[in-house]
């Protein structure tokens, strides 16, 4: 069986962009992988994070993972910071990336623009990634569009490691969803929907409740044409909700457009708001159920254990392959 590694940073309450571009995903995956998911909070102290806020959403996040369809019986479901393997990793690979390709990294380059203080960690990110898929001989890497490059460099990486010491990594392949790996912010949506933009108004949480999602959605920013037409171009706005609806409805861009044929922008926004609240209400019952449960520490106390296991052994390889510490 080959196997599957993701992760997703607990910055926030996850966004329906992250659901259709990550998660739906992974509920698929579990059935015919070894799936590896990871609540990667190491990866979100790399921006400024209130220490509260951050606890509160590892649990959210391990809650929603669980909620959406993780099943902990087929997958390893575990917070990076309670696997210490994947820094100790992350600090080798650093060793082996270079500054300069780490600076050509777009997300470092929009995270950091304009900022005065930015943290080293912003720029070494993408090797600890690169540690959370090559520790579990990672086959597979599902995510959005926008995590193509960092998954490049982490075959790079591997390859880099491989050629260096010894031939340890399996080299990974990344795996993008044809359709939806990239929703657009409702506000402005030339820009990617993320869970940490300042507006409110630009993403949907998970956790929404249907009023603020209508209003939202009410709110999205379309054009003055009036036409429920696909146009990624020349109506980026529409043609983001009309994706959002098609995904989650299971109907084509075509059909919808016929459907909303000779009707006005309310009528589609009014409807697409209310497929986003069915979509995720059955995810919203079954997250109040698990968010103070011991059922979900019992799931992540058995998922870091698991993960651990599988780390260690190839933390040890690494060790050796470089020639740390002394031979075991
Ligand atoms: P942040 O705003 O804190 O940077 P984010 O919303 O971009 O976070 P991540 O935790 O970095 O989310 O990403 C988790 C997963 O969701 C990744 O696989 C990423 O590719 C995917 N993803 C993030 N945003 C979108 C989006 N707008 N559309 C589709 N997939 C997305
Ligand atoms: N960098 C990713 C989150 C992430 C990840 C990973 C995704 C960290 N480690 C390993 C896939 C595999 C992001 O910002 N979305």
């Amino acid at each position: 069986m080959q196997t599957i590694f993701s992760g997703i940073q607990p910055s926030g309450t996850i966004t329906l962009g992250n659901y259709i571009g990550a998660m739906k995903q992974f509920v698929e995956l579990q059935e015919d992988y070894n799936c590896h998911f990871c609540i990667v909070d190491q990866h979100a102290i790399t921006v400024p994070q209130d220490r509260l806020a951050l606890r509160k959403n590892i649990r959210s996040l391990a809650a929603l993972y669980v909620a959406v369809g993780i099943d902990p019986t087929k997958s390893t479901l575990f917070i990076q910071s309670e696997v210490p393997a994947h820094t100790e990793a992350g600090w080798m690979l650093q060793c082996v990336a270079y500054i300069g390709e780490l600076e050509r990294m777009t997300q470092f380059k929009d995270k950091s623009a304009g900022k005065e203080a930015v943290s080293a960690g912003l720029l070494t990110y993408p090797p600890l990634m690169a540690a959370d898929i090559l520790l579990y001989n990672t086959d597979l890497v599902p995510v959005g569009e926008d995590q193509k490059q960092h998954l490049e460099l982490t075959r790079d990486l591997a390859e880099r490691f491989n050629k260096k010491y010894n031939d340890i990594f399996t080299i990974p392949e990344v795996r993008i969803p044809k359709v939806g790996a990239r929703v657009m912010s409702l506000q402005d949506p030339t820009k990617k929907m993320s869970k940490s933009d300042p507006n409110q108004k630009a993403f949907i949480t998970l956790l929404d409740d249907p009023k603020t999602i209508e209003k939202k959605i009410k709110s999205a920013v379309t054009d003055s044409e009036g036409i429920v037409r696909f146009d990624k171009e020349n109506k980026p706005g529409i043609s983001n909700l009309m994706s959002i609806y098609s995904i989650l409805e299971n109907k084509s861009i075509q059909e919808i457009e016929e459907m909303y044929a000779g009707k006005g922008y309310g009528d589609f926004k009014g409807d697409t708001a209310k497929v986003v609240v069915d979509a995720l209400a059955p995810i919203q019952q079954r997250y109040y159920e698990l968010i103070e449960s011991p059922e979900l520490d019992e799931i992540l106390d058995q998922g870091a254990e698991k993960a651990n296991r599988t780390a260690n052994k190839m933390l040890r390889k690494m060790r050796n392959a470089i020639g740390l510490g002394r031979k075991r």
